[in-house]
Order: structure tokens, then sequence, then C-alpha cells
């Protein structure tokens, strides 16, 4: 058997290593059932203008009670003998509004559940959710209506049709194009009885895709499809994860965009293949509104999209009940606040995650590691984590240490928390066959079963393995005992964990995933589940973290999610190139998953396969500095490439960009802690500012954005040999943008294009802000906790700015807080602040630039000038008033 498991590895690895993206391991439409089958039916209707849906709302079926509207819709045929009932209900959710659809089914004496899986929303939405209960509906003849805030949602009977208004205009029509289609129960031998004429009946009850190892598609077909009509929006975002461009494309002709989460081996870009994580929210904008489609489905799910002035999006799910979200506001921050009430918003991550994390596949030893941290330190260059990849293991079986190469990991972790370091370790859910984990996870029934509800075994890095159920609850106390037990004791604090493969990737599965037929707790199908897989089990960790830290924020790194996995972890695009497409195309990645309410994202920095030349590594640490999730890492077989190993400049111009990462924390943090108030991007796209503009081009700029709430606007460099930078800057005749490279704050405004040498990190700051920086150099985050903050501040053209600063300790789970609100005119300095903690903070600084007032003295610290900027050293008491010489300027 060992012997069997290794040759498969092997044979993955070697065919691995000289294929690119091998896309004829994943089904395309045409080649899954059910995707082929929708579009097909969407075809025949889009030729038959005649054509009339099939399904009807039952008027008398309608009852409204607690602010909960229920109905059923019937599916019936006059060509056919069809008729099937599936009842509905509809509810307002804060001011969201919610359809959810289910099917009355026939126990079928099968093994697994027969119903249609109804539990992704306990998986993507947050805990106390409240109906609006304000929300009224009226009856009328053929429809009724449902009212809150300053929405309505019309429900036409015959056929159903959904059309949503918002202040009084119609901004939505689903099932407009009349794609509705629900594959309702049958058997194989009465299928023809219950097909409509615009069905084909393509691989209903057999999969002849080459790699999908006979599914047994137990419960036939089950497909669920529908459209949605966009009224005259153009620009349409979201639905990661996809290597492609920010502003969603039209499929036309083309693959639609799949979700279904996969290990996809060296991927493409511009590619609507599927990759590691799905997040089913699209986001639709135009300058007067934002509108928000939450499809809650966790199957298999393409989702075809036709771009016009009236855009139109075709969802399309292999199974489970027929359920979305649609939030409709005036802007995308707004949606993304209605969006956060569902699915909750990014932790507050713990602070010394902001900063700066080596990762290799993978460090050697506990040698090794110590040797690179002290090289960080002889170099002057901060970081806050070193990771260690699936070598730290005895031979890949988690929850173990090698016994030769990482003999005493006690004495690491305490060697590194001495400078304020962690160590980040991967765990996986898949156990090797064998040892005392995985016999466990096998005699307490909480391995995930095959078809014929045996233990499920595949293969993995470790061989032979079986897959923890992390769907089953009791997986939960049995994964709190392992990291109890396993990280060595209470003592060691400074650990992350990075969970990996948890797609799940299954080196001889379909897809290289797991049987669409396997069985899992409350024998679901894995069909049913195989998108929140990856959220079930960095959730189990998450929680086993905080079991065992109490009261400290853990820190988790998934690569498979879905809606919701921001509660618990961040996310990275998995294994990129060392390309400079790669670079290019991580920050339209990073921004999407921003759009989508996931915003602690990042890419491997430096490419994970292959190796960079000094000029790209370079450019990818200054363009890197700006995920949110910070990390550089690099395939086994690629060349050592730390910081301090690239030789001067290259070196050199890199640690200044990692510094300069660290200087800027207090402006993550504080970009963080609005996030997880309100969902707000931190990385944020220039549209969200600039929504109403009457610049539509602003609609596609994915090439720049904007830190947070900040004022920086940054546009990094992803061309090779690259020498200058344009920004798209709009409203330049109402706003001023200062040049602000490197983070050395100037008083030039920014007018067109300007050079970037490659030691340059373009960066604007826009008038009117006050940026909080720690300008010190630490070794890591954690000793940089005392320092005092210089203020940045540019004036707008009224000679004014503000801006804003959260404080806390850090790391408590729930720690004493202060929001400090800076602002800043021609009278002075003045800090508000709400909170409960009064540990004092200390300003070192305040650099002011575009004062066209002249400041004669200050009232508290030292005033200096340098050319036009205007400085206060050492300012101890606030408010400082200023005292203005002869040539003020009295109009300000
Ligand atoms: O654990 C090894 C790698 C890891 O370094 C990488 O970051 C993951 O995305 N892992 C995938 C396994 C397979 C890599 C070919």
């Amino acid at each position: 058997m060992q012997l069997h498991s290794n040759l498969v590895v092997l044979i993955f690895i070697l065919v691995n290593s000289c294929l690119a993206v091998k896309d004829y391991l994943f089904k395309s439409c045409e080649q899954n059932g059910f995707c082929h089958r929708n579009r097909h039916y969407a075809k025949e209707i889009e030729s038959d203008p005649n054509f009339k849906s099939p399904y009807n709302v039952i008027p008398e079926s309608i009852s409204i009670s607690g602010g909960t509207l229920k109905g059923t819709v019937v599916k019936e045929s006059v060509e056919t003998d069809i008729r099937v009932e599936f009842p509905f209900e509809i509810g307002v959710l804060g001011n969201s509004f919610h359809f959810k659809l289910d099917e009355n089914r026939e126990h079928n004496q099968q093994l697994v559940n027969y119903r249609r899986y109804n539990e992704t929303s306990n998986w993507a939405f947050t805990d106390g959710i409240l109906s609006n209960t304000e929300a009224k509906f009226s009856k009328h003849k053929g429809s009724v209506d449902v009212l809150y805030k300053t929405h309505k949602v019309s429900i036409q009977f015959n056929p159903v049709k959904l059309s949503v208004f918002y202040k009084t205009k119609e901004v939505l029509v689903i099932n407009d194009k009349q794609f509705l289609n629900i594959e309702h129960q049958r058997s194989k031998e009465n299928n023809e009885d219950n097909l409509l004429p615009q069905e084909s009946d393509f691989n209903m009850f057999l999969d002849n895709f080459a790699d999908s190892k006979n599914d047994r598609l137990p419960l036939g077909p089950e497909s669920i499809g529908l459209d949605f009509s966009l009224k005259q929006f153009s620009n349409l975002y979201g639905i990661p994860e996809h290597a492609d461009s920010m502003s969603l494309k039209d499929t036309k002709g083309k693959e639609p965009y799949r979700l279904f989460n996969v290990d996809i081996f060296e991927y493409e870009t511009d590619s609507r293949l599927p990759m590691y994580g799905s997040i089913p929210f699209l986001m639709a904008v135009r300058p007067d509104v934002a509108l928000g489609i939450f499809w809650v489905n966790s199957a298999d799910t393409y989702i075809d999209i036709t771009k016009d002035k009236d855009s139109s999006v075709h969802w399309i799910s292999e199974n489970g009940v027929l359920e979305f979200i649609i939030i409709v506001e005036e802007s995308p921050k707004q949606v993304n606040e209605e969006y956060g009430k569902l699915t909750g918003n990014t932790q507050l991550p713990i602070l010394s995650s902001l900063g700066y994390h080596q990762c290799r596949w993978n460090y050697n030893d506990i040698k090794d590691v110590l040797e690179v941290s002290s090289k960080f330190d002889e170099f002057e260059i901060p970081y806050d984590a070193i990771w260690l990849d699936i070598e730290y293991a005895d031979k890949k079986k988690y929850f173990t240490w090698d016994p030769e190469n990482f003999a005493d990991p006690g004495h690491m972790l305490k060697e590194l928390n001495r400078t304020g370091r962690n160590l980040a370790m991967i765990i996986d859910p898949h156990l090797k066959t064998g040892y005392e984990v995985s016999e466990q996870v096998i005699s307490k029934g909480l391995a995930m079963r095959n078809n014929d509800n045996q233990v499920y075994y595949g293969h993995c890095w470790p061989g032979e393995s079986v897959w923890i159920d992390t769907l089953d609850p009791k997986s939960q106390a049995f994964w709190n005992d392992l990291h109890k037990t396993f990280m060595i004791s209470d003592e060691y604090k400074n650990l992350f964990l990075w969970n990996d493969m948890n797609e799940p990737s299954v080196f001889n599965g379909p897809e290289t995933s797991a049987p669409k037929d396997n069985i899992h707790y409350g024998n679901w199908e894995h069909r049913s589940i195989h998108n929140v897989f990856g959220l079930t089990y960095h959730e189990t960790t998450f929680n086993s973290l905080v079991d065992r830290l109490h009261t400290q924020r853990p820190f988790i790194l998934t690569r498979s999610y879905f809606a919701g996995s921001q509660r618990t972890a961040a996310m990275w695009t998995g294994d990129n190139m060392s390309k400079w497409e790669y670079l290019k195309i991580s920050i339209p990645m990073v921004l999407t998953s921003n759009i989508v309410g996931m915003p602690f994202a990042g890419a491997d920095v430096g490419g994970f396969f292959g190796n960079p030349s000094k000029e790209l590594l370079t450019r990818w640490y200054q363009a890197g500095i700006w995920y949110p999730f910070f990390r550089a890492h690099a395939h086994i077989d690629s060349r050592r490439r730390e910081p301090y190993l690239i030789g001067d400049p290259y070196t050199s111009y890199i640690r200044d960009a990692i510094r300069l990462r660290y200087k800027l924390l207090p402006v993550f943090y504080t970009s963080f802690y609005e996030a997880s108030l309100t969902g707000t991007p931190v990385l944020k796209p220039v549209f969200y500012d600039y929504q109403s503009s009457g610049d539509s081009q602003i609609y596609d700029v994915e090439d720049e954005f904007f830190l947070g709430n900040s004022g920086i606007l940054a546009k990094p460099i992803t061309d090779e040999g690259a020498t200058g930078v344009s920004f798209k800057t709009p409203n330049l005749e109402k706003e001023n943008f200062y040049h602000f490279t490197n983070g050395v704050i100037s008083d030039k405004i920014y007018q067109d294009g300007f050079k970037a040498e490659l030691s340059d990190i373009p960066m604007l700051l826009k008038g009117g802000s006050v940026v909080p920086m720690k300008a010190r150099y630490r070794r890591s985050t954690r000793l940089m906790k005392h320092d005092p903050y210089t203020l940045v501040v540019a004036l707008n053209k009224n000679g004014g700015a503000s801006g804003e600063l959260y404080v806390d300790d850090g790391e408590s789970l729930s720690s004493e807080f202060k929001v400090l609100f800076f602002s800043i005119d021609k009278h002075g300095v003045r800090v508000d602040s709400t909170g409960d903690c009064d540990s004092p903070l200390e300003f070192e600084k305040i650099i002011i630039v575009g004062a066209n007032f002249d400041i004669e003295s200050v009232s508290s610290g030292k005033l200096a000038k340098d050319s036009n900027k205007v400085i206060i050293n050492n300012p101890k008491e606030f408010p400082i008033k200023f005292e203005l010489g002869p040539s003020r300027h009295d109009e300000l």
C-alpha cells in the first residue's frame, strides 16, 4: 500500500512538473451535466419567442406571518404530465431581501440524504441575524409586494418573476428571461415523463467525464438555474476565485465563471477556471445604485454573464435549495455593510499578523529557521512570522514533528518569541493512514466516507490518507484536543496556523478533489457541500485555537474558503508563478476579494513556482506591501530568495519596502478595524469613492487602489523595465493629490505621470488626509508597541484635513480600545477620541503640506519649516493652536 501511494505521488509530481494547467482535468460547462443542461435550456428558451415558463406561484398558497411570506411554486407543463410543487419563503434580513425555495422530496431508501441541502446558510451566515419586522406585504390579484425601507419587491405569479424596485425605480428583474429551472426528483426509469421539451437529458444519471471516477449520481439530476437582469448596470464584480480582471467579463460563447474549489496546478491568468475558494457574491454598480446578489449555494456552480446596458447573470448550481439574497443600496460601501451583517465581517487580526511573513517550502530544520531569523536582524529587515511547510512533520503526519530536524520545537518557539516573532505551521485536512491521529479519526467515525459508506481513502502528500469530516460537530472536540497536546504547552502563544489543501485536494480524486458522491455528516453528499468544506475545516481550526489561546486572537491562513470565511481566516491566491503577469493579476484578485467582504487577502510575493529576476522580486515586494496579507513564499525546488540574499541595491530596496509596510501599520490596523465593523475594503478599488464622478473609466481601474479610508492611493509597478507611472486621479479640479512616493510626503501636487526608479514605490496622498505612521525601525510589530507616532497631513483645497487612528493592545479578543479623530485647519490640530483605553500615546512629529496660511507659532511642540512643509516636533498637548503670521489668508 505504502509503495503504491508513493508511486502515485511521484507520478503526480512528475506529470505536474512538465505541464502547465491541465484544463482537461477540469470539466468544462459542456462536459458537466448540469451546466450543459441549463445552458441548453436557456438557449432553447431564447430561441422561442412564445415560450411560457412552466413555473407559477399558486395564489391560494400565499400566507404571511411574522415578517415571512410563504407560498408554493408549481412546475406544471401541459405538454407533459409534470406537476411538482416547491414551497418557498420570502423575508427581509436587515435590509436584504431573502428568498428560499425547497422541494418536498420522497424518501428513496438510499443511503445518502435525499433532501436538497439547505444548510449552506448555517455556515455562511453569522449568528444572530434579525428578520426585519418592519417589512410589509401587500397582496394583489396575480402578484404580491414586499415593502421595506425604500425597497419594493413585486412577485408576479404567472409565470413567477420578481421585480426589485429601489426608490421607486426598477433595478433588477429575477427570472426575466425565464431561465428558472429546477430539476425535480425523478428516477432513471421515469425520466422521460419528467422532461420538458426544452430540456436536454445529458448526463442526468451518469457522468461520463473521464476523470469523474464513476460518480454514481444517486439522486439523479437536481440542478437549479435562474437569471437576473440588472437594469442599467454594466459594471459587475466579485464571484471569486478566478485569476482574472476585477471587472467581470461577458461569457457569451465562452466558458462561464465556475465556482468549484479545486487545487488548480499552475493556474493561468485571464481565466474563468475555478480555483481554491469561492464566494458566490456578485456586486453591480452604477453611478446612483449598488446591488449585491448572494447566491447561497455550496455546490458546483457556473455563472454566465451577458454584459450590456442592462447586464444579465445566469446562475447554475448542481444541487441544493434555491436560496439567494438581494441587497440594493446607494453605494458599494453600503452593500458591503449589509453583506457583512449577514455573513459577518473580517475578524480584527492580531496586529503582528499584519507584519511581514517569511515563508518557503521548506525551512530545513530548527537551525535553518533561527539562522534565517537572525539574518533578518543582521540586515535590519523587520519580519513577524516565519513559516513551516509540510516537511516539519514526521513523514507529513500532522501533529507530529520530524524527530531529527525539529527535535526541540519549544526552543525554536522561545527563541523566536524573544524578538517578538511568530511561527506559522501548516496542518492540512488529509491525514496519513497508519498513525495515531488518522486511526482515531477512523475509530471515532469522523472520517469522510465513500459512496459505500466506508471510510474514504485517497492520496495526498503523505501518501494514502483519510480526511477529517469537519461538518461533523464531534470533530471539534477531537481537533481541540489535538491542538492542545500538539502545541507543546500553553507557554507558547506565538503560533500561527496554515490550513492548506482544504478544497479538499485529493491527488487521485476527480478534478483533484473528493468524489462528489462521497458522504459527510448528516449523510449529505460531498456534491452538496463541496464549496463550503474548506470553511468548515478552517473554522474548526479557528475554534481549536480560541480554545487553546483563550483570550488571544488566533491567526489562520486558509487556501480554500467560502462566503463567511472572513470571520475566521485570511486567504492567499495559491500557487502563482514567478512571472510579471502573476504580479499584475494579483492586484485585481486581491481587490475582488476585498469587494466580496474577504479583505485579509494576499498573494505569494515573488511567485511560488520558479525563480524571479531581481527586478521582478523587488517590484513584487513593493506591490506586496499593499496586500492586506503580506507573505513571501516559494516552491521547494526554487532557489532561496530571502530578501538579504538578493544583494544590493535590490536588498536595500526590498528592505525599504518592508519597512514602509511597518511604518504604515497603524493605517493598516485602522483600516482593518473599520473593515471589522462595516465590511469596508482594506484595499479599496478607486470606483468606491468615485461612483458618481461621471467618469465611466473609473469602474475598470484595477491597477491602483486606496488603502482603506486613509487617502493613500497606490499604484504598484507591475511591468518589466517600467520607469514611470501614471495615476488615474479623478476629480483633479476639485481635489489635490500630493506626491507621497516611498511614504515621504512632498508638497508637490500630482499633475500627470512621473518617473519611478526601481527604488520607488509610487503613491499619492489625497488632500484632506491625516496619516498616522510609526517611523522607527524595529525588528517586529510587537517591539513597536510603545513607539511614538508621526502624523502626515496633506491639506485639501480648503486648508483642512482629517483622519483616524485605532489603537488597542493588538492581540486580545476583546480589549480596551481607543479611536482618535484628527482634524486640522488654520486654527490648529484637534484630537477627539472615543473608547475606554487610556494608555497615553506619544506623537513625535506632525508634518503638514499644502498650507496656504502662514503658521508663526504653535501652542505645543517645536515649529520648524522645511521648504514648503510645516513640521511640529514633539507636540505634547492637544489641541495645538496655531498663531498665524501676517501673510495669513483671511478668506480661508
Ligand atoms: O505544502 C506544500 C505546498 C505549499 O507550499 C503551497 O503554498 C500550497 O499552495 N502545497 C500547496 C502543496 C502542493 C504544491 C505543489
